[in-house]
């Protein structure tokens, strides 16, 4: 009885969800396809882009209010002068189809709760404040119709430097004052209404910066997100994983494949919001790169452009952006639609995606003898060509080296294309390859954290990109088991990372005084963390690694077991040991 009472209660209630609500794979299945959208942060922090009083203010463009503690009285009349007679959103959005991106997503409300949207809830909104009495979510809306471009909203639901009620705003109010719950239901879940209902079917909604929010208010305002447009996805920073999809932080690119859909915001330049000395931009080789890799992780790559108070997005943005809309014509099939790579790590010359039967390497480094190497693939290679190549296919060898399977291609000794050159190869069924951390055709066998095992009680925890933090006792320890297939002798590296300042990088912290200990079979190595230099992250590039040399060991080829611990902890900043990688190096004789 009880058996037959359970089942009929499962009955109605799938019957329920299959029949009312669009279930979270349904939402997901455009985006997983898109994997290239365009951020727009645009409001107005673009008028002082930077510069308050005749001061250069540090920090991300759009957080001018925060760092500059402008009073809301003040800030405000920055509407009087907002008048982006340039502002073109069919322009706009033809500049992001010809690079090649899949969605918009625009800055509707930011952290300084001023609406660029025509908003009855308040009053503090582009149309009703300012001399443009235009309605640009309207036009972009429209704009995106016509050129059937999904379009997104940024809203920023937690922070709102405008209310007194809103989160983050310390300056004018009083955060012990605050009622969070008042100004959710009374300015946030009322415009992500309007947004959701006036102008047509919304792709995202993307929310930032959590913070304070509780489980019952994300759930709510998911809740009414999926209610007025079921097909309408969520991005993970809704908080209390409530998001339909997950986000890293900003700028962040994981190290390895993550089983779940995610997408990362990047900056073209250092800020999002416009801001007139930031001059740092991200090369078009780097902004393709960090895409192939986002896609080879099963992420999608949102990338940010601040467009100016006039309504122009900056020609450096607009260079990179065609850069990369040219890369992808020719090169698009190993970024759109595509499958994670079916290796565990990041390999040093670039990245690898899959789609049925093929595998797409991305190579950023390519080799200047002739010869590239992949290890690892078992198919038998049916056919393997560089995307954009008349030539006729690359010639190749499979082979069984030591045990292990080989694959060589007779590559040209130039790279094809000058960004990221792809290498397709047809396989005999699906890739199956060997997932083992193992020592690369360059040598070098590179262990990072995050592909670690941990001690079972553990405090440490290893972050997206592979850093360890809470590393403050002597008896945590990462271990590792990989494949070495050349003798010989091998210095052996520690990346560490230093930890981001309130001020950002610039004021970034790093620990004196760590002593690691690396154990190999019977080798034993141990060294003080010392600076041995720099060394950029390709993937991450705002986030140096710092290279240590430990020591050399001799090994021989097969299967090995290595464990760090650390010997002594530096103690002044509590930081721990922040451990990225241990990489063997051979030492040329
Ligand atoms: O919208 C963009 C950022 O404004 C937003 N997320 C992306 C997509 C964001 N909100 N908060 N943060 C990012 C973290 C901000 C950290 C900092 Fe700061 C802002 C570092 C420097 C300025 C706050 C103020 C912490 C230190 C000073």
């Amino acid at each position: 009885m009880r058996r037959i009472f359970i089942t009929t209660i499962c009955l109605i209630a799938s019957i329920c969800v299959s029949s009312s609500a669009e279930t979270n794979q349904d939402r997901m299945t455009w985006f997983r396809d898109a994997r290239f959208g365009m951020f727009i942060h645009w409001g107005l922090y673009a008028i002082p882009a930077g510069e308050w009083k005749g001061k250069q203010i540090p920090g991300i463009g759009e957080w001018i209010m925060n760092r500059a503690k402008i009073p809301v009285a003040e800030y405000e009349q920055l509407a009087k002068q907002f008048n982006p007679v340039d502002f073109d959103a069919e322009r706009w959005v033809r500049t992001a189809r010809a690079a090649g991106q899949k969605y918009m997503v625009i800055t509707a409300k930011h952290h300084d709760g001023f609406a660029m949207f025509h908003s009855k809830v308040s009053k503090y909104n582009v149309y009703d404040a300012t001399p443009f009495h235009r309605d640009p979510i309207a036009e972009l809306a429209a704009a995106c119709k016509r050129n059937h471009m999904p379009l997104g909203f940024y809203y920023s639901q937690t922070q709102d430097w405008h209310e007194p009620d809103g989160n983050g705003n310390t300056w004018d109010f009083d955060p012990a004052k605050a009622n969070f719950d008042k100004y959710l239901h009374e300015k946030a879940i009322p415009q992500v209404r309007e947004l959701l209902s006036n102008y047509g079917p919304v792709a995202l909604i993307w929310f930032d910066t959590p913070r304070i929010i509780t489980e019952a208010q994300s759930k709510e305002l998911a809740d009414v997100v999926h209610t007025l447009q079921p097909k309408c996805l969520v991005d993970g920073r809704i908080g209390n994983d409530k998001g339909d999809y997950r986000s890293t932080g900003d700028n962040e690119i994981p190290v390895k494949v993550l089983d779940y859909d995610w997408e990362t915001p990047v900056t073209t330049n250092d800020t999002w919001g416009f801001k007139t000395s930031d001059t740092n931009w991200k090369s078009a080789q780097t902004l393709i790169r960090q895409l192939v890799d986002v896609a080879s992780k099963n992420g999608n790559y949102l990338l940010n452009v601040g467009p100016t108070s006039k309504g122009d997005i900056p020609k450096p943005a607009i260079e990179r952006l065609q850069q990369a809309g040219a890369w992808l014509k020719t090169n698009g099939a190993a970024v759109y639609g595509v499958k994670p790579s079916p290796y565990p790590y990041e390999f040093n010359w670039g990245s690898v995606t899959a789609k049925g039967d093929r595998l797409y390497l991305g190579v950023v480094e390519w080799p200047k003898n002739g010869s590239f190497e992949l290890y690892g693939v078992s198919n038998r290679v049916r056919k393997a060509v560089v995307l954009g190549e008349k030539n006729s296919p690359l010639k190749f060898k499979q082979s069984k080296t030591d045990g292990h399977d080989a694959l060589r291609l007779e590559v040209p000794s130039n790279a094809p294309n000058p960004d990221v050159s792809v290498i397709a190869l047809d396989l005999e069924g699906t890739p199956s390859v060997n997932t083992e951390l193992v020592q690369q055709p360059d040598g070098r066998v590179t262990l990072n954290c995050a592909l670690g095992k941990l001690p079972a009680e553990t405090k440490l925890k290893v972050s997206n990109r592979g850093i360890t933090s809470g590393w403050l006792d002597t008896s945590e320890k990462v271990q590792w088991d990989f494949q070495l297939y050349r003798p010989g002798s091998y210095q052996v590296l520690a990346r560490t990372t230093p930890q981001r300042g309130g001020g950002g990088w610039e004021t970034s912290l790093w620990e004196q005084g760590n002593e690691l200990q690396v154990t190999i079979g019977d080798k034993k190595i141990s060294h003080a963390l010392g600076n041995d230099g720099k060394i950029a992250d390709a993937r991450n590039p705002l986030t140096p690694d710092i290279k240590s040399q430990l020591g050399v060991v001799s090994l021989q080829p097969g299967a090995h077991h290595l464990t760090v611990e650390a010997l002594k902890i530096g103690s002044e900043r509590k930081l721990g040991v922040r451990l990225r990688e241990i990489e063997l190096v051979p030492v040329s004789e």
